[in-house]
């Protein structure tokens, strides 16, 4: 997959949103839905996609429409800190396969972190 393409309404997320496919669900608007990472990097690994998109990745995403969606990012990694109190939040964003994207729908990935604590476990 390139860093642009064709934006595929079978992916794993747009699934999600249509309710296709399962998903631990924890904040949903009408702008964004978070839900729990199926692979999670540590405890309490949460993704962030936004709705009414065809955005693959940041680079693609409507600037009108990014103001909205990091708020709720914001929004989901607040709630995060207040549920888990890591020591620690990794915000991060993939774009591209070259840059270890997998799943082709916007999203940010919300990984609590623990002193002394790898991520993987
Ligand atoms: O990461 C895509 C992320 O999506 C990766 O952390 C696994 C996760 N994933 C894959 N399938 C699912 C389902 N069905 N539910 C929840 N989470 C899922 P990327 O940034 O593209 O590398």
């Amino acid at each position: 997959m390139s860093l642009h393409g064709t934006y595929d309404n079978d992916n794993i997320f747009a699934k999600i949103l249509r309710g296709e496919i399962p998903s631990v669900k924890v904040y949903e608007d009408d702008v964004a839905l978070a839900f729990m990472d199926a692979f999670p990097q540590a405890d309490g690994h949460t993704l962030v996609i936004p709705k009414g998109v065809t955005a693959r990745n940041f680079l693609e995403m409507p600037q009108e429409k990014l103001g909205p969606y990091m708020e709720r990012v914001q929004k989901v990694a607040q709630a995060v800190e207040r549920a888990l109190a890591p020591d620690g939040i990794i915000l991060t964003q993939f774009n591209g396969e070259a840059a270890g994207q997998t799943v082709y729908h916007l999203h940010f990935h919300i990984i609590p972190r623990r002193e002394g604590k790898s991520i993987g476990t």
